[in-house]
């Protein structure tokens, strides 16, 4: 099956087994995530399912509102049920690469407020270890005026090279939702210990979040090319 079929049987997949009556449901951001949501809106109309979904970006929020799903916030709801959202890598430990679609703050807040997180995504996303299949490089988040000493202060502590991340229907670097800069790390040395690393990135003033998730993730759904589902946890 193709990968949009892939992705797809993972998410349907994942909301039916995850989400139940009465649910605060966070919604992640990307092109998976959309199969979620049709699948949320197929169960809330066939079970009459009482929902309220929290976005993790303006492009969740759009999704919400377009499949009529009722529309929450955080501030209304602080703890939610289960969160569900893709992943730009996930390895054997379920160590996520996130961001990929520049939403990773919001989905970070979101999954943190998530009793569970659940990852949906294709084949190609999962890995054994971080960086073997996503090569566009670890999403961080930053204040705009600190793009580059943070950039030459990643270099200098881990290596790699950090490039900012340029609009393509805009000129201009990528401005996300929050009114931030992305950072992507490219040619990052792998290794095991990326909850350190994370810990003193975050540290650095002016970065906001990195696309890092770490020990957050309860079970990842890869969709597979024979239509099949591997589940991870
Ligand atoms: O930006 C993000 O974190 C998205 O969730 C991304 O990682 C997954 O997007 P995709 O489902 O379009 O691959």
């Amino acid at each position: 099956c193709s990968l949009e079929d892939a992705k797809k049987v993972a998410a349907f997949k994942a909301v039916d087994e995850y989400v139940k009556n009465n649910y605060i449901v966070g919604v992640g951001s990307g092109s998976t995530v959309v199969y979620a949501v049709e699948r949320l809106a197929e169960r809330v109309n066939k079970e009459k399912l009482n929902l309220v979904c929290i976005p993790t970006s303006f492009q969740a929020r759009q999704l919400i509102i377009k499949h009529k799903l009722v529309l929450g916030e955080l501030e209304i709801h602080p703890q939610l049920d289960v969160c569900i959202d893709g992943a730009d890598e996930v390895d054997e430990n379920l160590t996520l690469i996130k961001g990929g679609g520049g939403c990773l703050l919001q989905e970070k807040i979101v999954a943190s407020c998530a009793k569970q997180l659940i990852i949906i995504a294709d084949h190609t996303k999962n890995s054994v270890q971080l960086g073997d299949k996503y090569k566009k490089g670890i999403p961080i988040e930053v204040v705009p005026i600190s793009y580059v000493p943070i950039k030459n202060k990643i270099e200098t502590m881990f290596g790699g090279e950090l490039v900012l991340r340029m609009a393509v229907a805009k000129a201009g670097p990528v401005v996300t939702d929050n009114g931030n800069f992305i950072l992507d790390w490219k040619n990052f040395k792998q290794t095991k210990d990326w909850q350190k690393i994370n810990a003193e990135i975050q540290l650095i003033p002016g970065v906001v979040e990195t696309g890092l998730f770490i020990g957050m993730a309860e079970k990842a759904y890869f969709g597979q090319e024979d239509g099949s589902v591997k589940e991870q946890s």
